[in-house]
Formats: C-alpha cells, sequence, structure tokens
C-alpha cells in the first residue's frame, strides 16, 4: 500500500563511499552504485512515497572513532559498560563535507540525525546505543506508515540494526539487497540471513511494479 509506505535511505554519505573517497568507504560504492540508489529514489519519490534519509552524525569526540582511544587501532573492540564498540576511522563529522548526504535534498523529505551523542554509536536509525530515540519512529508515525523500504550503507551494521530495530518495532520492512552495500562480505551476508530469518522481506532490486512492494 503506497500511503503507508516510506523509502528508508540509510546513511547514503560521503564518507561510507568510493564515490567521494570516504574515510570509511565501503567496497562497491563508486558511481554505479550511486546512480543505482539515485535511480530508485527517484523512482520511488516520483510514485508519492515519503523519503527519509538516516544520517551519521558524529561529534569530533565521538567514541567510535579509534583516534579517540590512546593506542587504539581501526576495528578494535572496545568493552564499554557491557556492549562492544568496534573502533572506526573517524568519518560523518558534524558539518564536514563527507558527512553530507549524497541525494539531491529535494528527495529527501526528511532527514533523521543519529550518533549525536559522543558517549553513544548508533547504528540503528532508530535507537542509540544509550537507548535514546532518534526521531525516526515518531516521523513514521506521523505519517502513518507502516511498511519501510530500506537500503544504503553498510548492510552489515546500520543497514541491519535499522532494519532489525524497524521489526520490532511492528513495522514491515522490505530490503533492496542490490542498494546495499557490506563492510565485509562474510558479515554482509550473516546480515542478510538474520535480517530474513527475523522477517525482512529481501528483494534483490526494487520491482519493476512498484504496487509489488
Ligand atoms: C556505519 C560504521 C560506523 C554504517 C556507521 O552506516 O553502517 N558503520 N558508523
Ligand atoms: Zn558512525
Amino acid at each position: 500500500m503506497i500511503d503507508k509506505t516510506a523509502v528508508l535511505a540509510v546513511d547514503v554519505q560521503g564518507d561510507f563511499t568510493q564515490l567521494k573517497q570516504g574515510s570509511l568507504a565501503v567496497e562497491g560504492t563508486g558511481k554505479a552504485y550511486l546512480d543505482a540508489v539515485v535511480a530508485c529514489v527517484e523512482k520511488l519519490k516520483k510514485a508519492g512515497y515519503p523519503v527519509i534519509a538516516t544520517q551519521d552524525w558524529h561529534p569530533e569526540d565521538h567514541v567510535s572513532f579509534y583516534t579517540n582511544t590512546p593506542g587504539a587501532a581501526v576495528l578494535d573492540v572496545l568493552d564499554i559498560d557491557g556492549r562492544s564498540q568496534v573502533l572506526w576511522p573517524p568519518h560523518c563529522i558534524q558539518k564536514s563535507e563527507n558527512a553530507g548526504i549524497l541525494l539531491d535534498a529535494a528527495l529527501v523529505d526528511q532527514v533523521i540525525q543519529k550518533g549525536t551523542h559522543p558517549k553513544y554509536d548508533s547504528y540503528s536509525g532508530f535507537f542509540d546505543d544509550g537507548g535514546e530515540p532518534t526521531g525516526l519512529e515518531a516521523a513514521l508515525k506521523e505519517r502513518g506508515i507502516d511498511t519501510i523500504v530500506v537500503f544504503g550503507l553498510a548492510t552489515d551494521y546500520c543497514v541491519k540494526a535499522t532494519a532489525m530495530d524497524g521489526l520490532g518495532l511492528g513495522f514491515k520492512v522490505v530490503l533492496v539487497s542490490d542498494l546495499c552495500r557490506a563492510v565485509s562480505e562474510d558479515t554482509g551476508k550473516a546480515a542478510l540471513e538474520q535480517m530474513s530469518k527475523a522477517g525482512v522481506r529481501i528483494l534483490p532490486r526494487l520491482p519493476e511494479k512498484l504496487s509489488q512492494i
């Protein structure tokens, strides 16, 4: 049902792409990838679906940056209050050029920023690791949405966390897998399996007929 479905473009930002030589560039995110994402968003927007984009939006002193933990290296995993925190290169720093969303602003109805608290990461577009809501659930509910069409970066981190939280909140979740890319192949595959088992409907690509969503 079109009037209850929204598009959720997850973290389509310069720092996650090879196209923009991002600091956390995910494999397979060159021009062809971005062109495919933009074409899909344009098609859905034209058909009348609201488009919401999540934006990783970290302060410089963010807990997920390895540079903020003395002696740490990229991809080290810290135990923070019983949660495991992967350490990344600094990325998506608030107001930096490569934190920008790579979709024309005219295509995006609403941006939901996440990971804004220095002490908490937020792979999920719905809640940060401290349990604080980002406003995404409220935004979807205000619009009367019951189904989200999700794609973006990265399959094994923010896309997975967002899709799983979406399910947990009672939304129907459709994932367009050709428009997702993973940080690593193994965890990307495992993420697709985990999401599928949990009840995410995985479509390789957007159906020709949008009524089939
Ligand atoms: C992401 C790692 C760190 C993502 C965000 O968008 O998947 N991954 N921050
Ligand atoms: Zn991040």
